[in-house]
């Protein structure tokens, strides 16, 4: 195979990128970044929310929808989903019909996370010490709900921002827990788990230690972590960010991990933040080793960022027409994206005089 370097014509021609961690190509057309934009500009809300919102059913002491209270919590408060996707005691139950209709029973619980009390804050302005309390919360929620012998893979993430669909600009995330692995993470497990058989590395790992020695996709690192635009981002600011020492879950990171990925996920969403300064959407989530008992020695714990957002604070991009029908396609490259995220202060826009 012949090794081209990323200054040579192909990366400046429409061209196809793969994605390892999903077997899956993008097309990149960086040629294309400069026609122009007619189409719909989304709104922003630039106003800033109050420390409390009487109307919140995640501040301290307000009503939720169903009857249920949220009680008066000083950091992190952890609940059932009052109207949750997945039901423990869902019965069991099969249905087939000439291998075209099929239909299984999936059991599961979700939970919803809040990150603090204070209603007008994110993890961009939270305090890193606090984050740490999350990813601490995180960690007990993976082991405690994957101890459960009906749970075989727990999805914690985050929608942030009214056009990612987040009901409240509250600062939350959830939490889904299920009998099986799910499309995207069982495609990740699948391809790593190949390539620790071909290689006998671990595909996350060996291609943390490519992206640090390139710089080129770099957006932020500190001891522990890395962020990167993955050379196959499909989003246009879409990261993905590595532990500098792999380990499968949250559980097993140590406390120098926690505390750095507390530092790095406020250091990443404030940059995000200050892109368009505005507080920026998207969503985001970890992957983990699946919790059914298997060994999983192959799987690099990570996560991603899927943010919107493409010119603008209102402007979106959207995956439609090809994408749809074709395939992922961006204008922008993954290196002009870093770029500019490395570009930005670390110093959140809203406490600029
Ligand atoms: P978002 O992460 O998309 O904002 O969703 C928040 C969750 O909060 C959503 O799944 C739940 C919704 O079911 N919810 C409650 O559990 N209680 C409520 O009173 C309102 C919303
Ligand atoms: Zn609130």
């Amino acid at each position: 195979m012949q090794e081209t370097s990323l200054n040579s014509d192909l990366f400046k021609q429409p061209h196809r990128r793969y994605n390892p961690l999903i077997g899956e190509w993008i097309l990149v057309s960086p040629h294309r970044t400069q026609r122009p934009w007619q189409g719909q500009v989304e709104k922003t809300s630039q106003e800033k929310p109050p420390t409390y919102d009487p109307t919140c059913y995640l501040c301290p002491g307000n009503p939720r929808a169903g009857g249920n209270l949220t009680p008066n919590y000083d950091s992190v408060y952890i609940f059932d989903n009052d109207y949750p996707a997945l039901l423990a005691d869902t019965p069991e139950a099969n249905f087939e019909n000439k291998g075209l209709l099929v239909a299984r029973s999936e059991r599961g619980l979700a939970k919803v996370i809040c990150f603090s009390p204070r209603h007008d804050l994110t993890l961009a302005r939270m305090e890193a010490k606090d984050i740490r309390t999350v990813v601490d919360a995180w960690a007990e929620q993976y082991k405690t709900l994957g101890s459960l012998d009906f749970i075989n893979h727990v999805q914690i993430f985050e929608n942030r921002g009214a056009m990612m669909g987040a009901s409240n600009p509250h600062p939350h995330g959830q939490i889904w827990a299920e009998e099986i692995v799910p499309n995207e993470p069982s495609k990740e497990q699948a391809a790593q788990a190949k390539y620790f058989q071909e290689h006998g590395t671990r595909l996350l790992e060996d291609y943390t230690n490519l992206e640090l020695q390139d710089k080129s996709r770099v957006v932020v690192e500190n001891d522990e972590w890395l962020v990167v635009v993955p050379f196959w981002a499909v989003w246009p600011f879409e990261t993905l960010v590595l532990p500098k020492r792999a380990v499968q879950s949250i559980p097993d990171l140590d406390a120098a991990q926690r505390d750095g990925l507390a530092d790095i996920l406020k250091r990443l969403t404030t940059r995000y933040d200050n892109l368009f300064e505005v507080s920026f959407p998207y969503s985001m989530g970890f992957h983990q080793a699946p919790t059914d008992g298997k060994d999983y020695p192959h799987h690099v714990l990570h996560a991603h960022f899927y943010p919107p957002l493409l010119r603008s604070a209102t402007i979106r991009k959207f995956m439609v027409g090809y994408e749809l029908l074709g395939n992922a396609q961006r204008d922008i490259t993954a290196e002009s994206s870093a770029e500019r995220l490395r570009s930005l202060s670390e110093e959140h826009y809203s406490l600029r005089g």
